[in-house]
């Protein structure tokens, strides 16, 4: 096969860039305008890198490098997210200690992805298991301590007996009507505990409002205001027959109320002793048990049973005054709204289906002939007093205004957001900074006394009732002493994965010359936060959508309240990169035997073969196959301009004088090229280097000037490859300290094109434009043109419609 000695220039450089420190950020020179980049940071696993890690690196690689010859003030930096599962399970397997098994994974990675050629600082490294990394994620704990966002609560948790521990919501999945751990697939269980709470909810509506001004893909917005999920609506008192209880409800129709049959109550709902009547009272109790077991995914399914058990006691309709049923069924919830709904049969099908099913009356109150299933469409009341007749929006207002005059209603905002489950019964996290004293307090530690290490021990198992491995460590570390001898022990969970990548951003601002980090709130952190922040580009896969990214951004909001942070929001601009799938189309995993080693390609045809290659498989947010000939056809590509600059054949044809026999095509890839690696297409940006080279090849003369220039092209995508030959060509300075080229707009009008320019699609004149515009150019230069000017003064423009090169229509009153 066509080959270029790539293993000895990629080695070359490689040392050349670290020895020169090429891609050290000085943190404190704010003198230019910066970009800052940054990476979803793995998590180092035993396995290593697989092809699909370095695919989201080399974009960002990309832009860092043509950044940094654009004259911006560059910060590219990687790290570890190296607590977790995986570590401490696998030192279960082998009776290793997790931290010495982390030590080698991120060995390994570092080294792997240093033979990718990266153009990460190396000297920001962060590794959030290192102590002087999580002293600050204890540190900002203790901020939201203070702050009252994190408490201790009794909280029925999903517990995972065969891990010990506790998993949040988002952890576990539905496999088959039955919880399991989302990873491993182990069985979880509902249990009651106490456990460390982060009241993200708090923050509910900062976080929704924020999306907004966010430069992300939509999918990603939708799905955090979904998992935010803000309704508006209103709680209604029913007042309960014969006692002094009233149930509250909560509803997002209220104008429904009219259809109101009987109530459902929660299984958990406070409410449920005084409401079961001793007739009730065995029976009611039998059924809370059986819920027990069933998950909240269970319960809230649409077309399973709706169960449900009569409580014996009644509640009063506030308008009809009629006497409605009470029941307990378990498709209510008791930590959505006030854990109580009104039920309209005919409006809500899960009410419907329990209507059925418990032989409960149906009234209708929507015109439809259909009464076979719950009532949707646009909305006609019937048996609804003086709601009849009156529109949904009218409706509901009459209603409120009406419950809340006689004090019955008021309006509510509810979010489906709950708190966040903060507690792990893990070994291999970070430690609280909190002690239980022997007189029933509670503090957390000084800020000098951090960070709390924590403590090696022999056993990490966890034991089965869920108490955390910590509990076997050394007294010396459980048991503290304070000065007027009250004793006291540290808490023995850990936080969750989630805590240390809350983050990481702001550690790499912080990093200091002697590899550890700057205080959080010292003035140079100020200094930094100020210029760096936001993350200009943040790219990462789209399973973090909800978890990472809204955990993240809520941690930001709190420092931003306390004014550690100056802005906001932390990631201005987010991208999802596809993945890289199997050969045979599959996802790439070990089981599926599908994995494809970066090691084995870069030593087979390189780095920057392995990087242009991931680059031209398609859009940077597309899934795709990995395809061994593909691959063949880029290192073809890579060895043809090996060729071009290095082959005597080529050399005698390069002159120093430029014929502008190749002035077009030049200025064309470097327009291109720029305009693509900007949005991010770069796919398309490596097709034109391509058409640039066979232009060379076919060329009886390259204007030397040209060539060089072209280096700086490829330079971002195959950085060893153009390094190279930029010193071949004479250069004493890395590719990376160069100028960005410029283009000649002017060279690239090949001709002019006569432009109809129309009202209402009638032809009112021709103007005469160059051929290479784009439509918003187009539009610029036809609203500038006096005659244009003329026919528009006065209307009213609905609507501008432009084909290039051919028509711009005006569309008016
Ligand atoms: C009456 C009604 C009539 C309702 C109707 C719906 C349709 P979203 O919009 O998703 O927030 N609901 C309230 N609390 C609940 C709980 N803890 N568990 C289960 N369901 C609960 O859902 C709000 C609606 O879900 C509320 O409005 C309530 O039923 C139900 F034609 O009230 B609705």
């Amino acid at each position: 096969m066509m080959s270029y000695p790539y293993k000895d220039i990629e080695k070359k450089w490689q040392k050349y860039w670290e020895d020169k420190k090429t891609f050290i950020t000085n943190l404190d020179n704010h003198h230019k305008p910066k970009t800052y980049l940054l990476d979803m940071f793995p998590y180092p696993s035993g396995d290593g890198l697989h092809v699909g890690h370095p695919k989201g690196y080399c974009a960002t690689d990309i832009i860092a490098r043509t950044k940094m010859m654009q004259g911006y003030q560059v910060l590219h930096p990687i790290g570890w997210d190296a607590f977790g599962l995986p570590a401490e399970q696998y030192a279960l397997k082998t009776g290793n200690n997790p931290a010495t098994f982390t030590k080698q994974n991120i060995d390994n990675f570092r080294k792997q992805l240093k033979k990718i050629g990266f153009s990460f600082d190396y000297t920001k490294e962060v590794n959030t298991t290192d102590p002087e990394y999580y002293r600050w994620t204890q540190w900002i704990f203790i901020k939201l301590y203070q702050q009252g966002l994190a408490s201790l609560e009794d909280v029925e948790v999903n517990f995972a007996p065969e891990l010990g521990t506790v998993l949040a919501n988002e952890e576990v999945l539905n496999l088959n009507g039955k919880m399991v751990s989302e990873r491993g697939h182990h069985p979880v269980i509902k249990k009651p505990m106490r456990q460390w709470v982060l009241k993200i909810t708090h923050y509910a509506e900062k976080l929704l409002q924020g999306l907004d001004n966010l430069d992300w893909p939509n999918s990603v917005k939708e799905l955090q205001r979904n998992w935010i999920g803000k309704r508006e609506g209103a709680v209604v008192n029913f007042q309960v027959a014969n006692q002094s209880q009233t149930i509250k409800v909560f509803t997002s129709q209220i104008d429904t109320i009219f259809g109101v049959s009987f109530l459902v109550i929660s299984p958990e709902h406070y409410l449920v002793p005084h409401l079961l009547t001793e007739a009730y009272w065995h029976a009611g109790q039998k059924y809370i048990l059986e819920t027990k077991s069933k998950t909240n995914l269970m319960r809230q399914e649409d077309n399973t049973l709706k169960t449900g058990i009569f409580t014996g006691s009644y509640a009063i309709h506030p308008l009809t005054k009629a006497q409605i049923p009470i029941w307990i069924g378990d498709y209510v919830l008791n930590s959505y709204g006030t854990g109580a709904i009104m039920a309209v049969p005919c409006g809500d099908q899960r009410d419907f289906l329990f209507a059925k099913n418990h032989k409960l009356p149906i009234p209708w109150i929507f015109a439809t002939k259909d009464h076979t299933k719950a009532f949707i469409g646009a909305k006609v009341y019937i048996n609804s007093d003086f709601l009849n007749k009156k529109s949904e929006a009218n409706a509901k207002q009459i209603v409120l205004e009406k419950l809340e005059k006689l004090n019955i209603a008021q309006p509510k905002t509810n979010y489906k957001l709950r708190d966040w489950l903060f507690s792990r019964q893990r070994y291999w996290g970070e430690p609280f900074p909190i002690i239980y004293w022997d007189d029933n307090t509670i503090t957390t530690l000084d800020e000098k006394e951090l960070p709390l290490i924590l403590p090696k021990i022999d056993n990490i198992k966890p034991s089965k009732t869920g108490l955390a491995p910590l509990a076997n460590a050394n007294q010396s570390w459980l048991q503290v002493t304070r000065k007027d001898g009250v004793k006291g022990r540290r808490e023995i969970n850990t936080m969750p994965q989630w805590a240390g990548s809350c983050w990481y951003y702001l550690a790499y601002l912080l990093k200091n010359n002697q590899g550890d980090y700057y205080d959080f709130d010292s003035a140079i952190a100020k200094k930094r936060f100020k210029y760096w922040l936001p993350v200009d580009l943040y790219i990462g896969g789209q399973e973090h959508a909800v978890l990472h990214l809204l955990y993240a951004r809520f941690w930001h909001l709190v420092l931003y309240d306390l004014k550690l942070v100056p802005k906001p929001e932390p990631f201005a601009k987010l991208v999802n990169q596809g993945m890289i799938l199997g050969p045979n189309n599959e996802k790439m995993s070990k089981s599926r035997g599908n994995v494809i080693n970066p090691d084995v390609i870069i030593n087979q045809y390189g780095a920057d073969t392995l990087r242009v290659y991931e680059m031209f498989m398609g859009p940077i947010t597309a899934s795709l196959p990995w395809q061994e000939n593909g691959l063949v056809g880029i290192h073809k590509f890579l060895t043809r301009i090996y060729r071009l600059y290095t082959d005597k054949d080529y050399q005698i044809k390069v002159i120093k004088e430029n014929d502008h026999s190749l002035d077009y095509i030049y200025h064309q890839t470097v327009a291109k090229v720029t305009s693509d690696i900007a949005n991010l297409d770069f796919n398309t940006a490596i097709s034109q280097l391509m058409i640039f080279i066979n232009h060379c090849y076919k060329a009886t003369k390259i204007y030397r000037e040209y060539l060089t220039n072209f280096l700086k092209l490829l330079n971002p995508f195959a950085p060893h490859l153009s390094e190279e030959l930029w010193f071949l060509l004479g250069n004493k300075n890395s590719i990376s300290n160069s100028d960005w080229p410029k283009y000649d707009k002017k060279v690239l009008i090949t001709e002019q094109v006569n432009l109809a320019v129309q009202i209402n699609g009638k032809t009112k004149l021709i103007l005469t434009v160059d051929n290479n515009l784009t439509s918003e150019e187009t539009l610029k230069i036809v609203e500038k043109n006096e005659k244009v000017k003329n026919i528009l003064a006065n209307k009213k423009i609905i609507k501008k419609i432009c084909v290039v090169n051919k028509i711009v229509n005006f569309v008016i009153k």
